[in-house]
């Protein structure tokens, strides 16, 4: 397991044994695993999951105000996804970044948080295809091989950070990508409002298992 390399993982640990784990790939009343775990740190958390089912073909993934529903997922290595994103709220927008590394360098707003953005972009070098875009608000490409099924329009692609779809109130949108050879754990997040919202627990794991 590769959280070792995560850092720094107070807030972090924090967090998780606040939220526990929601778990989607059953639907929203997989909330009652939280009871499985009653003080989990992250460390022992992701070893508690790695038996957890492996995502395959469709899945939804919800976003709130402000968590996701799941916010633990396993994918393998070399297959094939197809996640549709879907921001549940009524009021506020919400992104879906993923990442190793909190990168503190820059934030400066809120008084002192260590998280900003990641500084390992999962999405770097991958090929996703984006479709049925729905009340999009900006969608930032980074190194990722986009591929826009229909029109560009609707996307208001901008520069600058990780690859992050933001999606408004009720917007949705859907990427099918092949996952690529990077095992290990990953975490997910949304850094929207100077980063309030990831603070606030929008943030969820990712264990990428062996092809
Ligand atoms: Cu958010």
């Amino acid at each position: 397991m590769d959280v070792e390399n995560h850092e720094p993982t107070g807030i972090l640990q924090q967090q998780w044994n606040r939220r526990q784990v929601i778990w989607g790939g059953v639907g929203v009343t997989a909330a009652a695993l939280i009871s499985l775990f009653a003080k989990p740190d992250i460390v022992s958390l992701a070893r508690n999951l790695v038996g957890s089912p492996v995502s395959s073909g469709k899945i939804n993934l919800y976003q709130f105000d402000y968590y996701y529903i799941p916010n633990y997922m396993t994918w393998r290595v070399g297959d094939k996804l197809e996640v549709t994103l879907q921001n549940q709220s009524h009021t506020h927008w919400h992104e879906w970044t993923i990442g190793r590394k909190l990168n503190m360098d820059y934030f400066q707003g809120f008084g002192y948080m260590d998280a900003d953005a990641w500084a390992i972009d999962f999405w770097d070098g991958v090929d996703v295809t984006l479709s049925d875009p729905y009340k999009i608000d900006n969608f930032v490409p980074n190194k990722a091989h986009v591929t826009y099924v229909g029109p560009k329009g609707p996307y208001q692609i901008t520069t600058g950070g990780d690859f992050s779809p933001t999606l408004q109130p009720g917007g949705s949108l859907k990427l099918t990508f092949t996952v690529p050879n990077k095992p290990g754990l990953w975490h997910f997040g949304c850094f929207v409002q100077e980063f309030i919202h990831y603070r606030d627990g929008m943030q969820g794991l990712i264990n990428i298992l062996p092809a």
